[in-house]
């Protein structure tokens, strides 16, 4: 008896499915991969069913032999381990990201003269309103503020991508590569950030744009996308302020809030001791974590403490003792934060915090020590890695240059080459 092997990573079972197994059917046993959780989130939407849940519902298929989990998205481990005759799969696969795959998965199986079968991929109203209701699943304020939390435990590193607007948020949402390594990879979460949401206002970062703005800037984010967001809360303001902003966050869906120890005019920290900032004091900043811990009504939602002392120069001792003051406070992770270009005094802290905690969460920005990679930050013990501003900064150069352009040459070909076609701007944006 040969063996027809099909990959599925979905939550729900529709048509197109059941078509895959009826011709999986006519070559041989059908054995069904489940793509585990932790591939799916690099491969393509975060599972609303865990994998354990996954397989079972896969199970009850009608004309199943055996479902087996896949845990990687290239195929490598189900190819090795079963030898099955025949692939089958949607023939949906044939461009983008996707087809990378499906050339690997094409070389492996002729190593062994296994076969690839590819099967017309059902379109449909059906089929088309359970994606779009998956969607909204995920984009549903329940969901998403819980999925922080999942991904930490699914993924070595959690990797977010600021996002101010909607358009940015699609941009985190959307771009899926492949890498270097042939599987396909993408951001798992979007950071609100105070620098990037101040400067797409024309304001200068200093909790000037008020809460309700920033609001405003999450709800635009969350109308589109459905990946977790981390919100950059400055200094959380008022204690007394404070844990209304941890309500109103909770209710928007929003998974983390990351505020910083320092008090009075709130400056951006990559100014350093360039301008006059304060730090709070272990004991303010403390009761400030306590109250909004005390605040929150979910278990989902996370309070993240950022230590600003390798910023303003008063030491690692300093550091480590205000991580362990504010762990004891309550605080779900601690974001340390440095502007050298030299990451080392970044990983000290991280070893150093390590050998005294070894589960809190360690979250870092490196704007600066930008040549630091994510592996390595997983070797020091960080769950989560931030590029605060990287979109911002790429979008305005670019702007600009144009500006200047149109006005040196009085008319606006020069500048075409390197804009968005005006079809694609037009169908950039998905319409229901
Ligand atoms: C932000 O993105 O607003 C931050 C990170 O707070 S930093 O700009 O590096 O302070
Ligand atoms: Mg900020």
């Amino acid at each position: 008896m040969k063996t027809a092997y099909t990959c599925f990573s979905t939550d729900v079972i529709h048509e197109g499915h059941l078509n895959i197994i009826k011709e999986a059917l006519k070559y041989g046993r059908v054995v069904v991969g489940c793509l585990s959780d932790k591939a799916s989130i690099r491969y393509n939407s975060f599972p609303t069913v865990p994998e354990d849940k996954r397989m079972e519902m896969y199970k009850k298929l009608d004309g199943i032999d055996t479902v087996i989990m896949q845990d990687d998205m290239l195929y490598d481990d189900v190819i090795e381990y079963l030898h099955p005759d025949y692939i089958i799969h949607g023939d949906n696969w044939s461009s983008g990201p996707e087809s990378a795959i499906r050339t690997h998965v094409i070389e492996l199986l002729n190593t062994y003269g296994g076969q690839l079968i590819e099967v017309p991929y059902t379109t449909g109203e059906h089929v088309h309103k359970i994606d779009l209701q998956l969607k909204e699943k995920l984009s549903m304020p329940e969901y998403r503020r819980k999925r922080l939390k999942q991904l930490l435990s699914m993924t070595p590193i959690v990797k977010a991508m600021e996002a101010h607007s909607g358009l940015t948020g699609l941009i985190v949402e959307k771009t899926v590569i492949e890498a270097d390594n042939g599987r396909l990879d993408q951001f798992d979460a979007m950071w609100i950030s105070s620098l990037c949401d101040s400067t797409a206002k024309g304001k200068p970062d200093i909790e000037l744009v008020d809460m309700s703005s920033r609001f405003r800037t999450i709800e635009d984010i969350t109308e589109v996308t459905t990946k977790p967001i981390i919100f950059d809360g400055d200094t959380g303001g008022l204690t007394e302020h404070f844990v209304y902003t941890v309500r109103s966050l909770e209710r928007l869906g929003v998974s983390a809030v990351i505020i910083e120890d320092k008090k009075g005019l709130k400056k951006n920290s990559l100014f350093g001791t360039e301008v006059e900032q304060t730090q709070a004091s272990i004991e303010e900043f403390s009761q400030k974590i306590a109250a909004g811990k005390k605040a929150q009504l979910t278990d989902d939602f996370m309070i993240i403490a950022r230590i600003e002392s390798l910023i303003l120069e008063k030491g690692m001792e300093d550091a480590l003792a205000r991580a362990t003051a504010f762990v004891q406070a309550g605080a779900d992770g601690i974001m340390i934060h440095s502007r050298k270009s030299d990451p080392s005094e970044i990983l000290e802290f991280c070893d150093k915090f390590r050998e005294q905690d070894k589960t809190t969460p360690i979250v870092v920005v490196p704007t600066s020590f930008n040549t630091i990679t994510e592996g390595e930050l997983v070797e020091h013990g960080v769950n989560i890695v931030i590029y605060a501003n990287q979109l911002t900064r790429s979008a305005f150069p670019a702007m600009q240059q144009t500006a200047q352009d149109i006005l040196r040459y009085h008319r606006a070909k020069e500048v075409d080459d390197r804009l968005m076609s005006i079809k694609k701007i037009i169908t950039l944006i998905d319409e229901l």
